[in-house]
């Protein structure tokens, strides 16, 4: 089991949330990823999500050495690999890698709130958009916003029950259920826990092995380690 964060995509050029430039630095969280915040202001939070869209389709955002380690991994590791991420970029899927769980939503896709659709959206959304199946107008960005209940919990506490290495890369552990995670495959009996991070996470002492330095470096080093 891997789970990764921010951290992983900042040498993609993507912002991480609560380093020094991070992105909780430029923008309130309550304005911008809760639901009462879409609610309240809902071209306020598209133009949000937009801009974050829109900055994912440059051309020099591209998966790095991290993304396509994992992807390695995941062809060339004879057991299951399966890769949680809290990021909602797209960057793993370009990667290539398949069997992964986008627990925080993606930002690429858009979900009608009457109907549930969820439909495939690069480009921007506003007030006016309007569901393909069902033609509501007001579609949401396919995101968990903080209050809400993070996506495919099921499949992920299933697969920590059978787990025998739970694998951290580029989060802080701040924000939960995400960062319980390490701790309930400790409770299950997972075999070892590995950190990869540019610095200790808020849960580092839960971490059998902790490799620190940019993820472009540690990932791939561990992914040949392991798979020698
Ligand atoms: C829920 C989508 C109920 C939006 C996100 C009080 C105590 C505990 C919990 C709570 C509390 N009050 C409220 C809560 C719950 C809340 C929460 O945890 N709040 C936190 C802030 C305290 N959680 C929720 O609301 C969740 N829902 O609880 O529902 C429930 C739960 C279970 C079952 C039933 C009901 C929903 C949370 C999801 C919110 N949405 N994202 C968006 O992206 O716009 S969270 C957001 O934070 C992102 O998804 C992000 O991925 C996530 C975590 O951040 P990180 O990825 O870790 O990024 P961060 O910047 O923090 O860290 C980056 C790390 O990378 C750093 O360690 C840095 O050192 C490292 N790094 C930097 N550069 C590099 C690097 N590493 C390697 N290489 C580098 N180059």
């Amino acid at each position: 089991m891997i789970l990764t964060g921010a951290g992983i995509s900042k040498e993609s050029g993507l912002d991480t949330f609560r380093d020094a430039e991070g992105i909780w630095a430029k923008v309130r969280l309550e304005d911008v990823a809760t639901p009462e915040a879409f609610h309240r202001d809902p071209g306020m939070v598209h133009e949000f999500y937009n801009a974050r869209r829109a900055q994912l389709r440059q051309a020099n955002v591209v998966p790095n050495a991290a993304h396509l380690a994992l992807a390695r991994l995941e062809r060339e590791w004879p057991g299951e690999v399966t890769l949680i991420t809290q990021n909602v970029d797209d960057l793993h899927d370009r990667a290539g890698s398949q069997s992964l769980i986008h627990m925080h939503g993606q930002l690429t896709k858009a979900r009608c709130p009457t109907c549930n659709l969820v439909s495939p959206w690069p480009g921007a959304l506003t007030i006016a958009s309007q569901c393909p199946g069902c033609h509501f107008e007001g579609l949401r960005p396919h995101i968990v916003w903080f209050g809400e209940v993070p996506m495919g919990l099921r499949r992920i506490y299933t697969a920590l029950d059978e787990a025998s290495l739970f694998v951290s890369i580029g989060t802080s552990g701040s924000v939960y259920p995400a960062a319980g995670l390490v701790a309930y495959a400790l409770e299950k009996g997972v075999e070892r826990t590995v950190e990869l991070n540019l610095e200790p996470s808020d849960g580092s002492r839960l971490f059998d092995e902790r490799r620190y330095g940019p993820a472009t470096e540690v990932v791939p080093a561990w992914v040949d380690a392991l798979l020698a």
